[in-house]
């Protein structure tokens, strides 16, 4: 099987990306745009997530945006991917020692169907759909990329997870020999990164399988990874081999490595500023122009989903949650 065929991206809806740019030029003008601390710790609980309700519509309006896209090629080169090594560039550059081939999920803890699952029947039930999110580094820098993917609840939910799956761990392949960048212990290898049960049930929290119309290409994730837009860029891992359904909070690596600087949450949020970085702001990498010039702009709570997400921490104190 051909891994388009895996993945089961329809032939329809393969977008060149002057298409896009044309259906948002088009898009945009249809239609006025709608504008759109440190000390957490991680030993004692946050306080229980709250009875969300999101209205389809709510989450309709966050499935999108009309802001200018990141191109293809700068969400292809320059990317954060430290298994390939920690520049930029390194990820796109590295040898493409990935394949989609063979490739397994493990399933495993409190959930009622746990299993070695090959990609293809992980996938094969649901419709691959597109969504077009903002997503912001930690760093300071933000692009605006067309995901295609599944809904992430609608792949945790076959596998019936208990009531004592309050967390959800996510691990991305650990390969030394074809990840150059394992060689250096940045991090506790391999990359962890774990959501609340009820923000990967969220609608907009999102299993992504390609971009722009195209399987992910290695640097990006392939063949499968996170993208949760409401988080800084870490919280979306890439290259995912494993899921588990836990009770406590899990390890992340990113938080192992500076508590101080990546909490667990990490949800977008402007007053809340990184020690190294400002998050007031963002440079917002989009367009044809140059990357070192690209737009600063305000950053919005919660990357501008509030809508949809502020609801999860009703009663949270951010600050000590960041
Ligand atoms: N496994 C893994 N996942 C990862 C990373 C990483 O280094 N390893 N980097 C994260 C960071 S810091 C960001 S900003 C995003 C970048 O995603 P993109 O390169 O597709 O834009 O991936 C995240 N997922
Ligand atoms: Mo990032």
């Amino acid at each position: 099987m051909s891994l388009r065929d895996a993945l089961r991206i329809p032939e329809h809806e393969i977008t060149p990306e002057a298409v896009y740019r044309e259906r948002r030029r088009f898009m945009a003008a249809m239609a006025a745009a709608p504008m759109m601390g440190l000390g957490g710790c991680v030993e004692a609980d946050p306080p229980p997530p709250v009875d969300l309700r999101v209205t389809p519509a709510q989450a309709r309006e966050g499935f999108s945006t009309r802001e200018e896209l990141t191109t293809w090629q700068d969400a292809t080169t320059y990317n954060n991917f430290y298994e390939f090594g920690p520049r930029k560039e390194q990820p796109s550059e590295a040898a493409r020692t990935l394949s989609a081939d063979g490739w397994t999920v493990t399933v495993g803890g409190h959930c009622a169907k746990p299993g070695v699952v090959p990609l293809e029947e992980l996938l094969a039930p649901h419709e691959q759909t597109e969504r077009v999110y903002r997503l912001r580094c930690v760093e300071g820098w933000s692009m605006v990329i067309p995901w295609l993917g599944i809904p992430l609840a609608d792949v945790l939910k076959r596998f019936e997870p208990t009531s004592r799956a309050r967390y959800v761990a996510f691990t991305t392949l650990s390969a030394p020999r074809k990840m150059p960048g394992m060689a250096y212990r940045t991090l506790d290898w391999p990359y962890r990164e774990g959501l609340r049960i009820d923000e990967a049930m969220h609608p907009l929290s999102f299993l992504a399988t390609g971009l722009y119309g195209k399987p992910l290409p290695q640097q990006n994730g392939l063949p499968i990874r996170l993208v949760v837009p409401w988080k800084y860029g870490f919280k979306s891992i890439k290259s995912i081999v494993s899921i588990d359904f836990v009770e406590e909070m899990p390890f992340t690596s990113w938080n192992d490595l500076q508590p101080r600087e990546y909490g667990f949450f990490s949800n977008v949020n402007p007053e809340v500023d990184h020690p190294r970085w400002t998050q007031k702001t963002e440079r917002r990498i989009s367009g044809t122009g140059s990357k070192l010039f690209a737009n600063r702009i305000p950053t919005l709570m919660f990357n501008g989903y509030g809508e949809q997400v502020a609801g999860l921490y009703a009663g949270m104190d951010l600050e000590k949650w960041f």
